[in-house]
């Protein structure tokens, strides 16, 4: 059986591009790929690679796994689990790091958008974060691994990672294939088209998150910044932000851009930004009913220790064999 790896940092509000770019896809994946099993983990230790306040960490770790079941992963098809709470992830995050080069890290996109945002307090963590991230993929030998654009470097490193253990140690770790949706690949900044919507962003007007209400999600769409040409067209060039927001409406209806672009012709901004609005509205408010009713239940407990229990069982035969292949310990 082919096994799909994947994780979300908690580290700020799940916002409508995590659920457009990597949530939604994997409800659609785990629908479609019926052969395949599903591990999926919130990743809190790549959380603290940038300072976090720790109650309100452990808050959003449980809000994350219990916003992936609310917004329909078929919890009898997911090992769902908390990335610390298994141990071998940092044992074999520490393994590979011996197995990339500085120069590797360094040209990592995400790295030098961070650095270059925050020059002052750069902790080691976030600059070794792709050998934890491959980390997490290889020791449970995945096969595939849904990722958003700006997650494509991370993985072709993981298959670079990957590729050097086996040839150096003998084939033993499965290298992965990322599995890049179509539509709502990468969503940006409802203020700032220029740059990705992120849950860490300081300004809360960026971004939708899965827990606005109505009106708040219509405000930030409706101040979501267009242009003076006036015409619904998908124009990424000249209408930026516009061709951001058809995204987000394709991407969260499954309807194709062209089809929106068709019915708006006659229209304007003011029209296709309400129904746009209630469009989000529409499918986050179901969502946001299941969350409240699992997220302090007994149930998503007993998902999480179930998931651990799966998860560090895989790892901990994996990492027994993967020490002995790189001369660990005595036997
Ligand atoms: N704007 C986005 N559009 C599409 N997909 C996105 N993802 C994140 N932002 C967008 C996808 O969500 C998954 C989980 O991401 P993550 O939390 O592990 O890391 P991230 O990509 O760094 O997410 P954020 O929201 O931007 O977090 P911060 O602000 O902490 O850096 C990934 O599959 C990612 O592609």
């Amino acid at each position: 059986m082919k096994r799909i790896v994947s994780g979300i940092k908690p580290t700020g509000t799940l916002t409508l591009g995590n659920y457009l770019g990597a949530i939604k896809q994997f409800v659609k994946l785990q629908q479609k790929m019926t052969d395949c099993e599903f591990y999926l983990f919130v990743a809190d230790l790549h959380a603290i690679t940038v300072r976090q306040v720790p109650h309100e960490l452990r808050k959003r770790i449980l809000d994350i796994a219990a916003m992936y079941i609310a917004c329909g992963l078929d919890k009898d098809r997911t090992v769902l689990y908390i990335q610390s709470e298994v141990m071998q992830n940092v044992e074999l995050g520490y393994i590979l790091q011996s197995n990339v080069y500085m120069g590797e890290l360094e040209r990592m996109t995400q790295f030098k958008d961070k650095t270059a945002k925050n020059e002052t307090s750069i902790t080691s963590s976030l600059f070794t974060y792709p050998a934890l991230m491959a980390a997490d993929i290889i020791l449970y030998d995945a096969d595939y691994v849904p990722v958003g654009d700006d997650q494509k470097q991370h993985l072709e490193l993981t298959r670079t990672i990957a590729n050097r253990f086996n040839n150096h140690y003998g084939d033993f770790f499965t290298v992965p294939e990322p599995l890049i949706p179509e539509v709502g690949a990468r969503i940006m900044d409802l203020q700032n088209p220029e740059k990705k919507m992120s849950k860490s962003d300081s300004n809360e007007k960026g971004y939708i998150t899965l827990f606005d209400d109505p009106a708040t999600i219509k405000r930030k769409i409706k101040s979501a910044v267009t242009d003076s040409i006036g015409i619904v067209n998908y124009d990424p060039k000249n209408q930026r932000g516009l061709a951001n927001l058809l995204t987000i409406y394709a991407s969260i209806t499954d309807r194709k851009i062209e089809d929106i672009v068709k019915q708006y012709e006659d229209s304007n901004y003011k029209q296709f930004k309400e129904d746009l609005g209630q469009a989000i509205v529409d499918v986050l408010q179901p969502i946001q009913e299941k969350y409240n009713a699992i997220v302090k239940s007994s149930e998503l407990q007993e998902i999480l220790n179930n998931g651990r229990e799966i998860a560090t069982n895989y790892a901990f035969k994996k990492m027994r064999k993967c020490k002995r292949k790189v001369g660990l310990g005595r036997k």
